[in-house]
């Protein structure tokens, strides 16, 4: 009896604990960290936002569409010098590489988003949404803030 318990207890243990595991490597696979929206003039029709992205795994993803509830529509840019002027180029997506950070950050990748629904103001709180392939949807709350110069 004894012994049949301490079986029936060790087997659910083990279970409950590998679970667990399995499910937060799974739900930590993608991080996202220090979302912000650099503050612009009023009716400014965009604004520039920057985060982290963090694979911690050892597989490629795909990050398809970023959204927010705030703005119209919101593109993956990235700002390139090309003969001596800064211009930003639309990406079609983007590949977060395996165990890698990806900086979005200014002068380089950056979120336009475009046409706020309402008057965004500094300290507002905007929500954003990643959808990566094979179905991976995060968000993370971006604080509008005041860019500061280098
Ligand atoms: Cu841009």
């Amino acid at each position: 009896m004894t012994i049949t318990s301490n079986l029936i207890l060790k087997t659910l243990l083990t279970t409950i604990l590998l679970s667990s595991v399995t499910n937060s490597w799974a739900k930590d696979l993608i991080t996202l960290s220090d979302a912000w929206v650099a503050d612009a003039p009023p009716n400014s029709k965009m604004y520039a936002g920057y985060l982290s992205i963090k694979n911690h795994s050892d597989k490629t993803f795909e990050l398809i569409t970023v959204s927010s509830p705030m703005f119209k529509k919101i593109e993956i840019h990235k700002t390139q010098i090309i003969n001596n002027i800064a211009r930003m180029i639309e990406q079609n997506g983007l590949t977060i590489n395996k165990k890698s950070a990806t900086l979005f950050t200014s002068g380089d990748l950056h979120l336009m988003m475009i046409e706020p629904k309402s008057t965004i103001k500094l300290g507002n709180k905007i929500t954003l949404t990643f959808k990566f392939k094979n179905t991976l949807v995060k968000s993370i709350t971006a604080t509008v803030k005041k860019r500061i110069s280098n």
